[in-house]
């Protein structure tokens, strides 16, 4: 039977990703870990700095953990407020993970990379899987030598790394995490509110984004594909869909016409614009039969159900 640690499980993907490991696998094979306890958490939880080398050897071999999906890091704009300490964390926790996994026998290893290892100097219409990657952030770069690391445990010791170049993850199970892609979950907060939102992103600023349960489910189908079956060990290409500001907010109108936007573009600006707008994703299809599901009408119905729910319930 699968053991599964999850690091950084109290974040936005690590939270939904977890109780979708915990009904596929059973709570009792499902180990969350993030450097604080999570009071609302049900499940097996451990706190963790994964920068602490003996403190996940520890974890890894009193649970014996068969699989480890390591999410904890520094995203693309909060990351450039501290770059040296960004690379540090990011890079000493995935070192620790690829060595830990090594030594004590972990089975498979899932590495979120990102759209963030594209850079300006690649089409960013439908942006090729092998594209030359030249990120304009620290968190890009991590995620480029990531990539290339669990590339190398793949050849040298055979460490079977997984990896997905995610788009900008939205979901309502959490609040904005310093992504850059941010504004698209806090527009919902906004508008199920009833207050105005202020973008920090031009209105046409195009980026290929997924709703949060299409990035799960494509997370857990890469780690149940069959090893011979895939051919990237770096990290695939994932798209579910892309919007501009403007085109989310037609889609939240839908539901509030009088949702008023005002865009004041801001440092993120350059960081977005340095990404792709759309991503070719058919190795991930060829390979391990990735269909997204959501599109953004979708997203946004699903988005708005759930935060009406949410803060009608605070409210009460
Ligand atoms: C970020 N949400 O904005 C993350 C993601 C593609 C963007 O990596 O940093």
């Amino acid at each position: 039977m699968e053991r599964i640690l999850v690091t950084g499980a109290s974040g936005q993907l690590g939270a939904v990703l977890t109780k979708a490991l915990q009904l596929k696998f059973g709570a009792e094979h499902v180990i969350a870990s993030d450097l604080q306890f999570n009071k609302s958490f049900k499940g097996v939880f451990e706190t963790l700095d994964v920068t602490n080398l003996e403190a996940l050897k520890t974890i890894v071999g009193t649970y014996k953990v068969t699989r480890i999906y390591h999410l904890a890091a520094i995203l693309s704009a909060k990351g450039e407020a501290t770059p040296l300490k960004t690379w540090e964390i990011n890079m000493s926790t995935f070192f620790n993970v690829l060595e830990v996994s090594r030594l004590l026998g972990v089975e498979r290893v899932f590495f979120p990379s990102s759209i963030a290892v594209f850079g300006p100097n690649v089409s960013r219409m439908n942006t090729p899987q092998s594209s030359n990657l030249s990120p304009l952030t620290v968190y890009g770069v991590s995620k480029v030598a990531g990539e290339n690391w669990a590339n190398y445990y793949f050849n040298k010791y055979d460490l079977d790394v997984r990896s997905i170049r995610y788009p900008g993850i939205i979901g309502h199970q959490s609040l904005p995490g310093g992504g850059t892609t941010d504004y698209a979950v806090d527009i919902y907060h906004k508008a199920v509110k009833g207050e105005p939102f202020d973008c920090f992103l031009k209105a046409s600023t195009r980026l290929p984004m997924i709703y949060i349960d299409d990035a799960v489910r494509a997370s857990m189908e890469l780690m149940e594909a069959p090893s011979k079956n895939l051919s990237v060990r770096t990290a695939y290409n994932l798209a579910g869909m892309s919007f501009s500001p403007e085109e989310i907010v037609r889609s939240i109108k839908k539901s509030y016409p009088n949702f008023e936007v005002t865009y004041r573009p801001d440092f993120r600006q350059k960081i977005a614009d340095s990404w792709p707008m759309s991503i070719d994703d058919s190795k991930a299809r060829e390979d391990w039969g990735w269909k997204p599901k959501y599109d953004l009408d979708t997203m946004s119905q699903v988005m708005i159900d759930n935060l009406k729910r949410y803060y009608n319930s605070v409210i009460a």
